[in-house]
């Protein structure tokens, strides 16, 4: 693909930022508050528009219930498209309350699964509102010992309660089945990897298709390879883009792994992209400059991919030239694309050195000052 075509590519990226992404996050052994952190869904949706400002390719916000619930959705709405965003997957919360310590869908307990399948219809509605086409499901649901559950009697459960959501599902909206290998459970989690979400997806219908979050897996999985699986079977429906080197650390995309970042992409740059959104917790760093990372990560990641040599990586593979083959990978991943994505940034009017424009633009110490004089929020 010549640089030009990329560029062209790249300008029509959307990549979704996570609404939670920009709030206080930490982990069980202490959560670090950051000055000027959002106070509410409508500051956390100020801060992604500033991202998208700087980037031009995070036109879209995935919201999460009830951390984002409001009084007026049309007033939110408003506000989100208002700062030239658009809303991205909507995603229910099923692993806080209380009720839900031994699951939610697939509790014991048939008047936890209505509370739970009640969230479910309660977020279909929240979607048609704010104009969301995908439900983003993860359930934290799993048991932690043996015999503390019936597998089966769970797994049918969670079939049963999704299929009643499938079934009230609008037209306008997709299932995304999200799975984990573990945590919060440390024994069996009912949706523990691709193969059981797959089995559900085509168990529900053609709206419902498998989301990857590169978090979610065994030390050592080939994850562009399930990338690859699942986008032929048609069931790709999303990733959760973050990094990690150990369990699901939710790190920035691409600051441990980047050639496997370049991998996943180049394993998706022949079709349509899947809903691309980042869900990443920003414990010990700035929270925007972050997320304007991430995205100038996925940029460049996507970059690289789009200038694999195709012919001549199929032409080296034909011919059983092994490491031919691998070098033209390698070619494109180790082209410097920084200049080629500052002109797809510029063209779409946001900045060449995103992450230097947000240094020297004062956003974090404008918001720092706003966020914290104690004034009521007037909305
Ligand atoms: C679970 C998960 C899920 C979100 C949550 C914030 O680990 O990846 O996608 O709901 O993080
Ligand atoms: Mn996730």
């Amino acid at each position: 693909m010549t640089p030009d075509h990329v560029e062209q590519r790249l300008r029509e990226l959307v990549i979704e930022t996570p609404s939670w992404g920009y709030g206080d996050s930490g982990t069980r052994f202490a959560t670090f508050r950051q000055s000027g952190r959002p106070r509410d869904v409508f500051e956390r949706v100020d801060d992604a528009a500033e991202v998208h400002r700087l980037t031009g390719t995070a036109g879209a916000v995935a919201l999460h219930f009830p951390w984002d619930a409001v009084d007026d959705y049309d007033a939110l709405r408003d506000h989100i498209e208002g700062r030239g965003l658009r809303v991205g997957a909507v995603n229910p919360n099923l692993f806080q309350d209380p009720d839900y310590k031994l699951g939610s869908i697939t509790h014991p307990d048939a008047r936890v699964r209505e509370k739970s399948v009640a969230h479910l219809f309660e977020c279909l509605q929240i979607a048609e509102q704010l104009g969301s086409s995908a439900q983003s499901l993860w359930f934290a649901d799993g048991t932690n010992y043996p015999g503390q559950d019936d597998l089966r009697a769970r797994r049918q459960r969670l079939r049963d309660a999704l299929a009643r959501v499938y079934s009230e599902l609008p037209a306008a909206q997709e299932l995304l089945i999200e799975y984990k290998l573990f945590e919060p459970a440390f024994y069996a989690t009912d949706l523990a990897d691709w193969g059981s979400s797959l089995l559900v997806c085509q168990k529900l219908g053609d709206r419902a298709r498998v989301l990857v979050d590169l978090g979610h897996h065994a030390q050592g999985v080939n994850i562009e390879q399930i990338v690859a699986l699942l986008s032929d079977e048609g069931r790709l429906g999303g990733f959760h883009f973050n990094n990690r080197k150990y369990a699901d650390d939710d790190l920035i995309v691409g600051s441990v792994n980047p050639f496997e970042l370049f991998l996943i992409f180049f394993e998706l740059a022949g079709d349509a992209l899947p809903r691309l959104t980042i869900d990443q917790s920003h414990n010990v760093e700035a929270k925007v400059e972050a997320m304007v990372l991430s995205i100038v990560n996925l940029q460049e990641a996507y970059a690289k991919a789009l200038l694999v040599d195709r012919d001549a990586l199929s032409a080296a593979q034909q011919a059983g030239d092994v490491l031919g083959a691998h070098e033209a990978l390698l070619d494109a991943y180790r082209t410097d694309v920084r200049d080629l994505c500052a002109r797809a940034r510029a063209a779409l009017g946001a900045a060449e050195d995103p992450i230097a424009e947000l240094r020297t633009s004062g956003y974090a110490e404008r918001v720092a000052t706003e966020r914290e004089t104690p004034q009521e929020i007037t909305r």
